[in-house]
C-alpha cells in the first residue's frame, strides 16, 4: 500500500465527488508517514477483537498479521482483519468534526473544529437538561473497551439511560446464563469437546477466530459436530450432520431434548443434587414436552431428537450444547437459551474439560491459588452512582422482568420507540458511538423517523454511516490503528491481559473516545470525573504497581498468567495444586473446587427454576409458548453474518467491498423452479413492514419454507438489501431482544 495520499488516491481512482466532500480523508492534504516497526495491538474490524501484530516496512508499507503470543488465536486473523489497512486509508473515512448544514438525512455537513463541536454539544446538552432533565438524553455505544468513557460521561451528566448493542446481539444468551448461573461470564471449552450440538452458531462466518481454532482442534481429535441451521452454513459444511431445523423452533427441540435427558435418566444425578436447585419443578414443567409432541413443532423426527439426546449424554461431561450467539431471536428466546443452559447442567458438564466453565479473573484466580499470581488493576474512573431517575426500559426495576439485562446494557431499540411515543417520558437527545442503528436495529423507517425528531443527535463514528447522516454533529474517532487504549484485564480458564496500541499517529484530525469524552467534560465542568492527563497516564494509574508487567504487555500485546483452572476436572486440579500447593485447602470431599461453582443467584446454586422470574412475570419454569412468525403462505426470512463483512460497519472498506458488494437472497431450488426464478433474477420481498428488491440465489442448501440473506448490505446508495427495512422493533420478554426473523412473501419482478 502506497502511503502518499495523492498516489493512494490515484491508485484507487477516487472520484472528484468524494474528494469534494468535506471532512473525509480524500479531502485531507497531508503526506502520510508511518513509523517503521512492529506494533502489537487489537483488531477492531469486528467485535471479536483478535490480537494483531502490525508491521510497517522500509517502504512504509503496512501489513497486519496475527499476534503469535496469543494462545487463543495462534497468530491468525481473517480477511477483514487484514483489510484494516484499507479502512485506515479509505478516502471516505471521516477525519474532521462535521456540523450538519442541510436537513436531517440530506448528508450536507461542514467541517468545524473540535472546540466548536464541543461548545455546540455542551450548549445543547445543558439546554436539554434544563428543559426536560438529563434523563431525556440517551447514550449508546457498542460494548467494548472504549464504551467506559461514554458511560462515565452519561452518568456524570446525569442520565441513567445508557445502552450498548445488547438487545440486537448478546442479550438473549447472556440473560439466560444469568438466570441459570447468576452470571453470563461463562465460556465453552470447544477444543476438548467430544460432542457439540450447535444451533446456528455460525462461527466460520460469524467469525470468532479463537472459537474456529478450538473447534478445528476438536474436529481433528474426532469430536462429533451436529449443526441445526435452516440453511447450509459454513459450520454445517464442517459438521458430521446438518439438520435443517425450522426457523424459530429450536426451543421446541430443546424442551424435548431435556425431556429425554430427564425421563430416560440420562442426567448427572450427583451433580444435580450437589450443585443445583429446582430439579423437581423442572421435571414437572417438562413432563408433557415429549419428542412425539415437539416433532410437529420443530420438524425434526422424534426418533432423531431421542438419538441426539442419548448420544450427547453418552459423551458427558465432555460435550457441549452450544448456547450460541445470534440466530433467529424469537419472542421465546429466553426459554430457548435457558433450556440450553439447563441441558448442560443436566449433563453435568460444568467446569469440566470439553464442557462449559466459569471465567476466572485475577481476583478469583489469586484467591483460589492463594498467591498473587496475576496483577489486579486500580480503578481510574471514579465510580458514579446511577442517576436516580428511572430508565425508559425498566431494566433498573429491582427483580423486575428485565432486571437480568444489566444497567449498562439496557434495551437499546426501545430508545427509538420512546423518541416517537414519549412513553414513559420524552427522549430528546441521543449521543451514540460505534453504532449504526439505521442498519442494525429493527425497523429502519421507525429508526429514521425517530432520529429526525431529536433536538440533539451526536454521532461518533469513523464513517458517514447511514445513521450519522442524520446527526447534528459527527465526531470522527481515530481508527483502531491510530488509537492507544487502556490496559485490559480478561478472564478465562486463567487471567490474561491485552492492550490496543496505535500503529501510527492519527492521520487526520481525529481523536480516541478516551480523549473525546475527557475534553467534552471540561466544557461542561465535569472534568473531575475524568482524572487522567492522557491515556498513558491512565495506564500508569491502572498498573503502577507492576512496572515490569507494563513493559512486557506493551512488548507482547497479550500476556497470560497461571495455568488452566477447571474446578471439576481431575487432571486440571492436580496440576493446579502442584503449582499452587496452598490451593489444596479449597478442595471438597469429592476432590472438587466446589466454591468456584457458588453462583450469584438467589439460592447461591445453579437454578433450574427461577424464583425471581416467577414472581416478576410467571416465567420461573421452562415452558413452551407457540411462536408464530409467519403466515402459512409466507416464507421465513432469516439472516446471518458473511465472512468478509462486519454488520453495519465495513460496507465502505475498499478491499472488502471489492470482495463482495451485494447479498443475493438464498431460496430453495425447488421453490425457485416453481416460481421460474433463475440465479440473478430479481424478486420483491414484501411484508407488513415494508418491501425490498433483491436478487436470488437458488440453492439446495436451504429449507423450502425459508429464504436467507447475508447481513451487512442494503446501505443508502449501496447494493443489496437490509433486513432492517422488513423487521418489527418488538421487544421479547425477559431478555428484551429484537426478533430477527419475520414472515415475507415474494414475487418475481
Ligand atoms: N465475518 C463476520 N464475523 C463476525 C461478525 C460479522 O459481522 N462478520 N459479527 C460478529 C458478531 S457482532 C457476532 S454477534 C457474531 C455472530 O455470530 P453467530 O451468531 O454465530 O452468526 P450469525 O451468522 O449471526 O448466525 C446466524 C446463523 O443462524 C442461522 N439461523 C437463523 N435462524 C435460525 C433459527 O431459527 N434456528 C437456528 N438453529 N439457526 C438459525 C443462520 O442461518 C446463520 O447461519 O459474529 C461475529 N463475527
Ligand atoms: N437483521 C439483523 N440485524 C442485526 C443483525 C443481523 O444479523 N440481522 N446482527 C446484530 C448484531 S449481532 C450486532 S452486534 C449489531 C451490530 O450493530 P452495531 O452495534 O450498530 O455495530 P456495527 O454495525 O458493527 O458498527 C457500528 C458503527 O461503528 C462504526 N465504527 C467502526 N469502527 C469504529 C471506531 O473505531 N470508532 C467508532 N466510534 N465507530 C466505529 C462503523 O462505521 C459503524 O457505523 O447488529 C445487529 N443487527
Ligand atoms: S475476526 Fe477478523 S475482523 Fe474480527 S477481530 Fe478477528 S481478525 Fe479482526
Ligand atoms: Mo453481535
Amino acid at each position: 500500500m502506497n502511503t502518499c495520499r495523492r498516489n493512494f488516491m490515484k491508485c484507487v481512482g477516487l472520484s472528484p465527488i468524494v474528494l469534494n466532500m468535506p471532512g473525509v480523508l480524500g479531502a485531507f492534504d497531508k503526506e502520510l508517514k508511518f513509523p517503521r516497526k512492529f506494533t502489537k495491538s487489537i483488531c477492531e474490524m469486528c467485535s471479536s477483537r483478535c490480537f494483531i501484530d502490525v508491521r510497517v516496512d522500509k517502504e512504509n508499507k503496512l501489513f497486519i498479521q496475527g499476534n503469535i503470543y496469543s494462545k487463543a488465536t495462534q497468530g491468525k486473523i481473517c480477511a477483514r482483519g487484514g483489510s484494516g489497512v484499507s479502512q485506515l486509508l479509505d478516502p471516505k473515512r471521516l477525519v474532521k468534526p462535521l456540523l450538519r448544514i442541510g436537513e436531517r438525512g440530506e448528508g450536507k455537513f461542514k467541517e468545524i473544529s473540535w472546540e466548536e463541536a464541543y461548545k455546540f454539544i455542551a450548549l445543547k446538552l445543558n439546554e436539554i437538561k434544563s428543559k426536560y432533565g438529563a434523563k431525556s438524553v440517551a447514550f449508546a455505544s457498542k460494548s467494548g473497551p472504549e464504551s467506559i468513557f461514554i458511560n462515565q460521561f452519561a452518568y456524570a451528566y446525569g442520565s441513567p439511560n445508557i445502552f450498548d448493542h445488547g438487545n440486537t446481539c448478546p442479550s438473549a444468551y447472556s440473560v439466560a446464563l444469568k438466570s441459570v448461573f447468576g452470571t453470563s461470564s461463562l465460556e465453552r471449552d470447544y477444543a476438548n469437546a467430544k460432542f457439540i450440538l450447535s444451533f446456528g452458531h455460525n462461527i466460520y462466518e460469524g467469525m470468532v477466530i479463537s472459537y474456529i481454532r478450538a473447534i478445528n482442534k476438536a474436529l481433528e481429535k474426532g469430536c462429533k459436530l451436529v449443526s441445526l441451521d435452516p440453511r447450509f452454513s459454513m459450520l454445517s459444511s464442517k459438521a458430521n450432520e446438518w439438520i435443517p431445523i425450522k426457523p424459530a423452533s429450536d426451543v421446541a427441540f430443546m424442551l424435548a431434548f431435556i425431556h429425554i435427558l430427564i425421563y430416560e435418566e440420562l442426567y448427572d444425578k450427583k451433580f444435580i443434587q450437589k450443585y443445583t436447585i429446582g430439579f423437581e419443578k423442572l421435571k414437572e414443567s417438562i413432563k408433557d414436552y415429549t419428542p412425539e409432541l415437539m416433532t410437529k413443532e420443530c420438524d425434526i423426527d422424534a426418533k432423531k431428537i431421542k438419538e441426539l439426546a442419548r448420544e450427547c449424554a453418552s459423551f458427558s461431561p465432555h460435550c457441549i450444547v452450544d448456547y450460541g450467539h445470534r440466530s433467529t431471536f424469537t419472542p421465546e428466546e429466553i426459554e430457548f437459551r435457558r433450556a440450553i443452559a439447563i441441558a448442560n447442567t443436566l449433563l453435568g458438564n460444568i467446569e469440566t474439560k470439553g464442557g462449559i466453565y466459569f471465567l476466572k479473573n485475577a481476583k478469583i484466580y489469586n484467591k483460589f491459588a492463594k498467591e498473587n499470581v496475576a496483577p489486579i488493576f486500580e480503578n481510574v474512573l471514579p465510580k458514579i452512582i446511577k442517576p436516580k431517575d428511572l430508565r425508559i426500559d425498566g431494566v433498573d426495576i429491582k427483580d423486575g422482568e428485565f432486571s437480568k439485562i444489566g444497567e449498562k446494557r439496557g434495551i437499546y431499540t426501545k430508545v427509538f420507540n420512546t423518541i416517537l411515543t414519549q412513553d414513559p417520558y420524552p427522549i430528546s437527545g441521543l449521543f451514540i458511538s460505534r453504532s449504526n442503528p439505521v442498519i442494525t436495529a429493527n425497523n429502519a423507517k421507525e429508526v429514521i423517523a425517530a432520529l429526525k425528531k431529536l433536538e440533539l443527535f451526536v454521532c461518533i463514528d469513523i464513517y458517514l454511516s447511514d445513521s450519522a447522516m442524520y446527526a447534528d454533529v459527527i465526531l470522527p474517532e481515530s481508527s483502531y490503528l491510530e488509537r492507544d487504549e487502556q490496559f485490559l484485564a480478561n478472564a478465562g480458564k486463567y487471567p490474561s491481559y491485552s492492550v490496543r496500541q496505535k500503529v501510527l499517529d492519527p492521520i487526520g484530525d481525529t481523536k480516541a473516545s478516551n480523549q473525546i469524552f475527557k475534553e467534552l467534560a471540561t466544557y461542561m465542568n465535569l472534568n473531575k470525573f475524568f482524572p487522567y492527563k492522557d491515556i498513558e497516564d491512565f495506564r500508569m494509574k491502572q498498573a503502577f504497581k507492576y512496572p515490569e508487567f507494563i513493559y512486557e504487555l506493551k512488548n507482547k500485546g497479550v500476556l497470560e498468567y497461571g495455568i488452566e483452572l477447571l474446578a471439576r476436572d481431575k487432571e486440571s486440579i492436580e496440576k493446579f495444586i502442584e503449582k499452587y500447593p496452598n490451593s489444596k485447602q479449597f478442595l471438597d470431599e469429592d476432590g472438587e473446587f466446589k466454591d468456584l461453582l457458588a453462583c450469584q443467584t438467589l439460592s447461591g446454586k445453579i437454578e433450574l427454576f427461577d424464583e425471581v422470574l416467577e414472581k416478576a412475570c410467571a416465567r420461573g419454569a421452562l415452558t413452551y409458548n407457540k411462536i408464530k412468525l409467519k403466515e402459512e403462505n409466507e416464507f421465513y426470512f432469516i439472516q446471518g453474518k458473511v465472512a468478509v463483512h462486519t454488520n453495519g460497519h465495513t460496507v465502505n472498506v475498499p478491499w472488502l467491498n471489492a470482495l463482495m458488494d451485494n447479498n443475493a437472497v438464498w431460496i430453495n431450488q425447488k421453490i425457485a423452479n416453481d416460481l421460474n426464478l433463475k440465479k440473478g433474477d430479481s424478486i420483491k420481498i414484501t411484508n407488513e413492514v415494508g418491501s425490498v428488491i433483491a436478487q436470488v440465489l437458488p440453492t439446495i442448501g436451504i429449507r423450502e419454507d425459508t429464504i436467507f440473506a447475508y447481513f451487512s448490505f442494503g446501505h443508502i446508495n449501496k447494493k443489496g438489501i437490509s433486513a432492517s427495512y422488513l423487521l418489527k422493533n418488538d421487544i421479547s420478554p425477559v431478555c428484551g431482544n429484537n426478533v430477527h426473523t419475520i414472515g415475507v412473501s415474494i414475487e418475481k419482478v
